[in-house]
């Protein structure tokens, strides 16, 4: 691996390319920059164009752009640009189209004014076919996103690269790691806000933010292809960004459940006693996982004939109990002459050659191993088909694991070889065209993901993909987990801003493996971090191999009971997770975000030991060992702390108790949240998404899409799904909700009615509830007004809570 610490070494040097023309293109869409410096060629391009939505793309030409490429054959990007007008000031140029200025001085600088934001890029250099270039910020803007990294919330400070690497274990030291996101969020305080830069090149990328004031961005190879993003909001940005590389599709509503793994559950006796005893102990459990020891000797898509003889009868055994089953496929194929997918592989020639020609090989689970070529779309295809024999068992979802590629070289004497030295490796493209290794490595686990996303969904059904490496865009197809993290507290604290800036990098569906993967958790940890991990978006146990049990009931009956309670929370909110879901899909909203979200000044801009599911739940997990309060700052606006029955008006720094079976949650005022009866799983719901039998109004100002469909199927991209707003308003002394159909017929909407929980209120005795729907007075009516309701029956209602004259 290569030990840059920084991009920066030239400050002074006479390299930084100049500008000597600017010129539009015919169309008038593109202007088009001629640069001159004493660079290795005498002459550099740069193309400059502004969408009509206002992203500005600035390329600067080098070599060959493999993201451009390969990203043309799995889909093409929506931009379209507009014309451009060019004029000459003084000695510089100013270009303008739609509501964006880029100014252009020919001592080699490119000032790109959009609405608030301003992307300041200078000293554009190269070296070989290394390239970067400088982008000014300040002391003031934190730098968050950037995919899947160590650390804290705000990445300033250090050098970051993306290059997609099997890092195992991980610590706070630790970069890359599994997933290569080129794109940064920047943000601060006040009017300016947030923005984003994208580059969109696949190559071994760096942001190296270890000066204040500058963000230098390079890349080994290809282009410097940067797009400015505007904010001011970061949901601006991030809808941006994922026009750009993709939104998630909804998945099935099962990826939302709880989910089991561990490497491994060694037979089908083992995997149908972990099923029973989630059902025995009434721990609510979607999916269990298996890991690479379900298959024939690591050959991927088979079984292993003695451990897994009928892999149908055991996925219908699950099903019985409502729980899925997820296979781990590898991309490594085992070199073996009796096996049908090498055998394939070899003579079609689908897998990644020298450059002469010859097959590469090298060492995984498997023993040698020859990889596919997922560049080639007839790989992909024919990748895509061996999955039917795990579909025609039963199998519901896919787990990629090893796809950044991973493997170890050959022959156990030496180094384990690094995918970065197996330089002769190429791979060959649908238009004839061979593209050197080290342009795709980044993109091969989201080129694989693309053809395991169509092997899925061939059939009616929603596919769940669940992918260790990617790239930008690996949202399209699959959710992400952080890899092999360890039982340790502070693995436990990096979860949260590790997914946090995952969530940022558009990957909405993310986790860590709950209960930490490398060693043995205590009771404590596991504790703690089952109830904070129920509360992320993606959220599965998971454990090495040769460590101890870490199934929920392993640590005891305290452990136990917290576990389940903190699950039942999860199921309750799965209506509210769902409507994210869709908010995820529809703009590239994250479902877990940075307070910051809500509250763009500081401390928020830096706090990451709390976060919040939508807008209106802030969760503050105890992530200390012994800790029995929780320090919390709570953003501004009120907010509803339900376990001590308290209201607290933020901006606040507050330090709460927070017993072993507590976890600190609090709700804004205005929150809506639809809460379902507890199920043991989400497929009680055969025929609809999570639907809610309560919810939630706490008094306020607030509103909420809430969203439904079938739940599995792909009938909502023509329209089988529903959206129905629900607001609450207070004024004075009346207090009003309303609820409004968007979109969706009847039949979509189930018939059960709801029950508006409304309150906390300071006593419900002389207050009337008038409008649509029956009060019905429970227990503690004293703070709560309920009110049962149809939401499917005419398409709006209103409830009007008064105080009594
Ligand atoms: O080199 O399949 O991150 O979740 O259990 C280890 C075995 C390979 C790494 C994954 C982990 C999985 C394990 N895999």
């Amino acid at each position: 691996m290569r030990a840059l610490t920084s991009l920066t070494q030239f400050p002074n040097s006479p390299h930084y390319a100049r500008f000597s023309q600017v010129l539009l293109t015919d169309d008038d869409q593109r202007a088009i920059i001629s640069g001159q410096g004493h660079l290795d060629s005498p002459v550099e391009q740069w193309d400059v164009r502004i969408s009509a939505t206002g992203r500005v793309h600035l390329l600067w030409n080098n070599g060959l752009d493999a993201y451009t490429l390969l990203s043309t054959d799995l889909f093409v990007p929506t931009d379209s640009f507009v014309p451009l007008t060019l004029i000459r000031d003084k000695d510089r140029w100013l270009l303008t189209g739609n509501t964006v200025t880029v100014v252009i001085d020919p001592q080699g600088t490119i000032e790109v004014q959009v609405g608030p934001a301003q992307f300041f890029y200078t000293h554009f250099y190269r070296h070989n076919q290394h390239v970067r270039c400088a982008l000014k910020t300040t002391l003031q803007e934190h730098l968050y996103a950037l995919g899947e990294k160590v650390g804290r919330l705000d990445k300033k400070g250090r050098l970051w690269t993306q290059w997609t690497t099997d890092a195992v274990p991980h610590e706070d030291h630790t970069d890359p790691l599994y997933q290569a996101i080129p794109f940064a969020l920047l943000g601060q305080a006040g009017p300016q806000g947030f923005r984003g830069i994208f580059l969109a090149n696949s190559a071994r990328t760096y942001f190296d933010a270890t000066m204040d004031e500058w963000l230098w961005i390079g890349a080994d190879d290809g282009p410097l292809s940067l797009y400015a993003l505007p904010g001011p909001h970061p949901q601006d940005v991030l809808r941006h960004y994922t026009e750009l590389t993709g939104r998630f599709p909804m998945p099935p509503q099962y990826a939302l459940g709880f989910q089991q793994s561990r490497y491994s559950y060694m037979d089908e006796q083992e995997v149908v006693e972990i099923a029973q005893t989630f059902r025995k102990r009434s721990l609510p459990l979607d999916l269990i996982y298996l890991d690479i020891d379900y298959m024939d000797g690591y050959r991927v898509f088979t079984f292993n004939p003695h451990t897994f003889p009928d892999p149908k009868n055991l996925a219908q055994t699950l099903a019985a109990q409502g729980i899925g089953l997820v296979c781990i496929v590898d991309p490594g194929v085992k070199v073996d002459a009796n096996y049908s997918v090498y055998c394939q592989g070899h003579t079609q020639q689908y897998f990644m050659e020298y450059l002469n020609g010859e097959e590469f090989h090298s060492e995984v689970w498997p023993g040698v191993c020859a990889f596919p070529d997922f560049a080639q779309s007839r790989t992909r295809h024919w990748w895509a088909g061996l999955h039917r024999p795990l579909q025609e068992a039963g199998i519901q979802g896919i787990w990629n694991d090893m796809n950044e590629p991973a493997w170890w070289g050959l022959g156990q004497a030496g180094p384990a070889s690094h995918p970065d030295e197996e330089s002769g490796i190429v791979h060959h493209t649908d238009h004839g065209q061979m593209i050197p290794h080290h342009l795709v490595h980044n993109l091969y686990a989201l080129l694989e993901a693309h053809a395991t996303y169509d092997a899925l969904s061939s059939s009616s059904s929603r596919p769940f993909i669940l992918s260790r490496s990617g790239f930008s865009g690996i949202q399209r197809y699959a959710a992400v987990w952080t890899g092999d993290n360890s039982s340790q507290w502070e693995h436990l604290a990096m979860a949260i801003p590790m997914c946090l800036n995952l969530g940022l990098s558009g990957i909405p569906l993310v986790g860590a493996d709950i209960g930490g993967f490398l060693d043995n958790a205590s009771p404590e940890l596991y504790a703690r971090w089952i109830q904070a991990g129920s509360f992320f978006p993606f959220a599965r146990a998971h454990s090495a191999i040769d460590t101890a049990r870490h199934e929920p009931w392993s640590f005891g009956e305290e452990v136990l009971d917290i576990a389940r309670r903190y699950l039942q929370y999860r199921y309750r909110l799965l209506p509210y997770w769902y409507s994210l879901l869709y908010q995820a899909h529809q703009d590239g909203s994250p479902m877990m975000r940075p307070t910051f979200w809500v509250d763009a000044a500081p401390p928020f801009l830096t706090v990451d030991d709390q976060f919040l599911i939508g807008n209106d739940l802030l969760v503050a997990p105890v992530i200390e060992k012994g800790a029995n309060k929780k320090s919390v700052h709570i953003p501004s606006g009120q907010w509803y702390d339900p376990w001590h029955h308290q209201w607290i008006t933020g901006p606040r720094h507050i330090i709460v108790d927070a017993p072993l079976a507590v976890l600190p949650v609090f709700l804004r005022a205005g929150a809506i949240l639809p809460l379902a009866n507890v199920v043991q799983s989400t497929r009680e719901w055969p025929h609809h998404s999570p639907w809610p039998s309560v919810i939630w109004i706490v008094p306020g100002h607030g509103s909420l899409d809430f969203y439904g469909d079938d739940g599995h199927s792909l009938q909502y991209q023509t329209g089988a799904y529903f959206i129905i707003q629900i607001s609450v308003s207070v004024q004075e002394t009346t207090l009003v909700v309303h609820w409004s159909r968007l979109y969706g017929q009847d039949a979509l909407i189930p018939d059960e009615p709801v029950l508006f929980k409304i309150g906390p209120l300071v006593k419900t005795q002389s207050l009337t509830a008038t409008g649509d729907g029956t009060r019905i007075s429970g227990a503690d009516n004293a703070h709560y007004i309920y009110v049962m309701a149809s939401l499917r029956k005419k398409g709006s209602g209103t409830i009007t809570i008064k105080q009594d004259a």
